[in-house]
């Protein structure tokens, strides 16, 4: 982009992502601006690293970077695979993310479903990077998805910062490897991330840092949960629901009549609340769906089914195929 007027135009690598996205997080300034396809610049030829957290899978091909950058060669990373619990079906998860990178046409070459905190994965992920003729390579994904740590763990860096604050990483990072440049990138700027809505030492309780319990509910026709004083979640049917959060996370059951009044009272009830809320309906389909709220955690619930939820304003909450049983 050669105008500074458009979003996406960046000064150099050494700037954020755009000017629009510089402004928006130095100013608060432009809040709906949202825009995946902008990117600084790249080497032409160089190998880029998709990195997502199992926390946003909804997000893993909704960022075209390939668009971009038609002569990179893509690898897309599901990191964080050690927050799932340990009887997650694996092979299912990955049969399910290559359908659907093949449905949408992705170009990739591999995806590699890994945790930066496992030593040996880390020792694989360096062989395997290694292989490539590529001199760059880029590592690229929203905002908590690993990316610092991986870098870290790759690099033996000490000096990056990575923790859960998201957008911690303001300018770009490389190390030098062997015959490669590694770059740690700024995360992608997702709108509607909890860090939106929650002070720092709030939310870092809320994301998730080990091995989910799964919790299970089944629930009457027009009976609620409220997760804390954040979501609440109705339904019109009788049905089963597992939610993958961290155990921090209170679950309070009530009914949908309750649910306006407990969060106009939700300072006398929770210990996390918003100012603002506003209603949702999703109409699940037929079939295993997953409903991923923010990046904090997310919900798997059979269709057809209607579901009402009460979300802060702006929260960005998603409806998806379950990825995994
Ligand atoms: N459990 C677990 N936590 C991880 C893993 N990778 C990263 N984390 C944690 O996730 C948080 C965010 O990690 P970062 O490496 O800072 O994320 P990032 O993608 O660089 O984030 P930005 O710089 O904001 O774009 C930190 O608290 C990490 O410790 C992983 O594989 N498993
Ligand atoms: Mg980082």
């Amino acid at each position: 982009m050669d105008n500074p007027r458009h979003i996406g135009y960046a000064l150099s690598l050494d700037h954020d992502f755009c000017q629009a996205c510089f402004r928006l997080k130095n100013y608060g300034e432009s809040h709906d601006h949202f825009h995946p396809e902008d990117l600084p610049v790249l080497e032409k030829d160089a190998l880029i690293v998709m990195v997502s957290s199992v926390l946003n899978l909804d997000m893993l091909f909704e960022y075209p970077v390939y668009r971009y950058q038609s002569k990179g060669t893509f690898v897309y990373i599901i990191n964080q695979m050690d927050l799932l619990p340990k009887q997650t079906n694996t092979d299912l998860l990955l049969e399910n993310i290559t359908n659907k990178a093949k449905k949408m046409n992705i170009p990739y070459l591999d995806i590699i479903m890994m945790s930066a905190k496992n030593p040996s994965d880390i020792e694989n992920l360096k062989l395997y990077l290694n292989d490539f003729k590529q001199h760059h390579i880029y590592l690229i994904g929203v905002q908590n998805s690993g990316k610092t740590t991986i870098f870290k763990a790759l690099t033996e860096n000490q000096d990056a910062l990575a923790f859960k604050k998201a957008g911690l990483t303001q300018e770009p990072l490389y190390h030098r490897l062997n015959h490669q440049v590694i770059w740690d990138m700024p995360g992608l700027f997702q709108k509607g991330y909890i860090h939106e809505f929650l002070p720092y030492n709030t939310y870092k309780k809320m994301i998730p840092d080990q091995e989910i319990k799964p919790k299970i509910y089944q629930l009457k026709k027009d009976q609620a949960l409220m997760i804390e004083g954040l979501v609440s979640i109705a339904v019109r049917e009788p049905s089963h629901l597992v939610f993958y959060l961290d155990d921090h996370m209170k679950i309070h059951k009530t009914n949908v009549t309750r649910v306006k009044e407990l969060i106009d009272e939700k300072e006398k009830h929770f210990q996390i609340f918003v100012e603002q809320y506003e209603k949702k309906l999703f109409k699940i389909p037929d079939g295993k769906h997953q409903i991923t709220f923010a990046d904090f955690g997310f919900l798997h619930l059979e269709g057809p089914i209607t579901v009402e939820i009460y979300q802060p304003k702006g929260l960005h909450i998603t409806l998806t195929e379950a990825l995994f049983k």
